[in-house]
């Protein structure tokens, strides 16, 4: 193990953590609540004052912030640090509506570094390894965070960014890389790319560190399977840093979330209510080690569960479940809710891999599910199954699973575009 495996704090116990957290959490309150005038304005709303927040169990009397208030206050607005003392932005891809900026000091790029570095130790990795980076540099938090963990850690780093998938297998070979860092669906990309050139016994990887986009564990198995490989999890947001937010150990069940430096909350998306450990809800976090953008109750939209079963990695921060979806990316079809992730599981469960795409849209004053998805090269040499049987079997356990009818269009091979970074699987033409 690297010195990124932090066994004093990671190990941490329940009650030397909660002490911890309260400390920060009282500093970080005050703080805000004096330099950002966003924060004193939402707290006087309220009727909170710092002086209110003595301990983590008094968490819940702070306001949430959301997305809609990032935006209002775009782009200084909730900026705790004189510019002077800033040293860098990253910011969202802005798809909907104004572009989130997130602020760093060098302190805090330090800490987002260290948990990234202690991401890639959890991943089996150390100073013997080559780290190749194919998530995407510039304003994407992605390549820039991996990258300074791999450092920490002492990795040989291979910045490549996403894209250019020749140079990357050719990387990849002639260096031995033998850690992966990129979107799941580029990794699965990459697997297809170096099948297809038979180079797959010059490839030395032995982990992967995927995140950044929703991906099912029939997927990772695909992966895994396809590049001879352990595939580990990895979740973060620019607002509250980026990747490294939370990551998998060698248990590949749940993420640990870094909870020195981020208090995790599970609660009802439509009450704000906090719901107990183990129950499905929106994720919300709170900085307490930030000095820039120190975000507190920052409302993520991503479902899932937490939980503090033991590990057996030996890792006591609490775990987040692998993304259920996102309260925004839930499609509400003939009033059933539909998440991707079910629809991805299905496909991959009858030996499609994740080349595929979902239209919905509105004919008649009727919503219309459409799913693309591509026959495999295996399933094309297979005889006894013919195309419209694939598509009813398809038909039936996507029926069976959501609950609604899909009209399915099995196509040929490569006519879905391949993503180098976060890949678009969803057209919502009644949103165009
Ligand atoms: O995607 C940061 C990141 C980069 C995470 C590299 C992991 C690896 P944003 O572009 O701000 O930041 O997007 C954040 O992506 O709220 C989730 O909805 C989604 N997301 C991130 N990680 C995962 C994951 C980066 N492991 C948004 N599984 C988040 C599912 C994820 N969704």
């Amino acid at each position: 193990m690297g010195n990124y495996y932090q066994k004093e704090i990671e190990c941490m116990s329940r009650e030397d953590m909660k002490k911890l957290q309260s400390e920060k959490l009282v500093n970080s309150v005050k703080r805000v609540y004096e330099n950002v005038p966003f924060y004193k304005r939402k707290m006087d709303e309220k009727g909170v004052t710092p002086n209110d927040i003595k301990s983590i169990d008094d968490l819940h009397k702070l306001p949430f912030i959301t997305k809609d208030d990032l935006r209002d206050e775009y782009p200084y607005g909730l900026l705790a640090k004189p510019l002077s003392e800033c040293v860098r932005i990253h910011s969202t891809s802005g798809t909907t509506g104004k572009r989130v900026v997130a602020f760093y000091t060098q302190h805090d790029i330090d800490l987002w570094d260290d948990c990234c570095a202690r991401a890639i130790v959890a991943a089996g990795g150390s100073n013997e390894d080559v780290c190749q980076i194919a998530y995407g540099f510039g304003l994407f938090t992605g390549g820039a965070g991996l990258n300074g963990g791999s450092h920490k850690v002492g990795c040989l780093t291979l910045p490549m960014s996403s894209g250019n998938t020749e140079r990357q297998i050719q990387f990849m070979t002639d260096l031995g890389s033998t850690i992966l860092c990129c979107t799941p669906s580029y990794a699965a990309y990459l697997a297809e790319s170096i099948k297809e050139k038979g180079v797959k016994d010059r490839i030395k990887l032995k982990a992967g560190i995927f995140g950044a986009e929703a991906w099912s564990e029939e997927m990772r198995k695909n992966i895994e399977n396809s590049l001879g490989i352990k595939a580990y999890d990895i979740y973060g947001l620019t607002e509250i840093s980026g990747p490294g937010v939370s990551f998998e150990c060698e248990a590949q069940d749940g993420m640990h979330v870094n909870e020195d430096h981020f208090i995790a909350e599970i609660i009802d998306p439509k009450t704000g209510e906090v719901l107990p450990e183990g129950t499905v809800g929106e994720l919300v976090f709170t900085c307490i080690d930030k000095e820039a953008f120190p975000l507190m109750r920052y409302r993520t939209r991503d479902l899932c569960v937490l939980t503090r079963d033991p590990c057996p990695c030996g890792r006591t921060h609490v775990k987040m479940s692998r993304l259920m979806g996102r309260t925004d990316d839930m499609l509400i079809i003939r009033g059933v809710n539909v998440f991707p992730s079910q629809i991805e599981t299905v496909l991959i469960k009858n030996g499609y891999e994740a080349n595929y795409q979902i239209i919905v849209d509105r004919v008649n004053n009727s919503d219309t599910l459409d799913v693309n998805v591509e026959i495999t090269p295996e399933m094309l040499s297979d005889t006894t199954m013919g195309i419209s049987e694939r598509e009813k079997k398809l038909v039936a356990d996507l029926k069976a699973m959501l609950g609604i009818k899909a009209v399915v269009h099995i196509v040929e091979p490569k006519t879905i575009a391949r993503s180098e970074g976060k890949a678009v699987r969803i057209i919502d033409k009644r949103k165009i």
